[in-house]
C-alpha cells in the first residue's frame, strides 16, 4: 500500500526561515528540512493502481500560481491533548481552491471526497505527553510572518511511517500555469 498526500514544499529560505524558530520547547520533534511541507490534500493509503490512478488525475488540475505568506502559529488537539504545532499560511483562498480541485479530481477515480474542514497549515513539531510548555514558543513567534512566496507547483508525496518520523518521498511534480 502507498500512503499519498499533495503538499507544495516551500521554497528554501522560507524553510530556512522555519528552521530558524525551532527550539525553546522541551522535547518537541522538530520537523527536518526534507519534512516540511504545506498538505493540500492528504489521501491516506492506497493500493498500487489506485496510486497510478491519483498521480493521472492530479495532473488534470489546472490553477494559475499564486502568492502565499507565513502568517502566525496553532495547534491541532487531538485527543484530548495537543499533538502538532504549526504555522500558518494566508491567505486561504487560493489554496483551498487548489485544495477543492484536488478533491474534485479525486472524487473522478473514485476517491471519497475529504469530510474534514481543510486547514492550511506547515507542520513544524510533534508534540507527546512530555513535550514541555508553549507558552515562551508562542510569545516568541505568536506573530510569525514571512515574505510573500510564489506557488508555482504541488507534489504527490508518498509518506513512509519510521522510527524517526515519518519520511515523504516526492512521487510526481505538477506545475501551475498561467
Ligand atoms: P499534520 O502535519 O497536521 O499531521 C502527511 O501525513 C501529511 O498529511 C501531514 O502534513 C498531515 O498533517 C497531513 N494529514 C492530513 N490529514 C491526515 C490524516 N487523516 N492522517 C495523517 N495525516 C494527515
Amino acid at each position: 500500500m502507498h500512503r499519498l498526500f499533495a503538499a507544495i514544499r516551500p521554497p528554501a529560505a522560507i524553510r530556512q526561515h522555519l528552521l530558524g524558530l525551532m527550539g525553546g520547547v522541551p522535547r518537541a520533534r522538530w520537523q527536518d528540512d526534507d519534512q516540511l511541507h504545506l498538505t493540500l490534500r492528504f489521501i491516506g493509503e492506497v493500493d498500487r493502481h489506485t496510486a497510478a490512478d491519483v498521480a493521472a488525475a492530479l495532473g488534470q488540475v489546472r490553477q494559475q500560481p499564486f502568492e502565499i505568506m507565513l502568517s502566525g502559529i496553532g495547534t491541532f488537539d487531538r485527543k484530548g491533548r495537543t499533538d502538532t504545532l504549526w504555522a500558518g499560511v494566508a491567505p486561504h483562498d487560493q489554496l483551498t481552491l487548489l485544495h477543492n480541485k484536488i478533491d474534485q479530481s479525486l472524487a473522478r477515480i473514485g476517491l471519497a471526497p475529504e469530510t474534514r474542514a481543510y486547514l492550511p497549515h506547515l507542520t513544524l513539531a510533534r508534540l507527546g505527553r512530555d513535550t514541555g510548555r508553549l507558552d515562551g514558543f508562542a510569545e516568541s513567534h505568536g506573530g510569525l510572518s514571512s515574505d510573500p512566496f510564489t506557488v508555482t507547483h504541488f507534489m504527490l508525496f508518498e509518506s513512509t511511517l519510521g522510527n524517526q518520523g515519518a519520511r515523504y518521498d516526492v512521487v510526481e511534480r505538477y506545475a501551475l500555469t498561467p
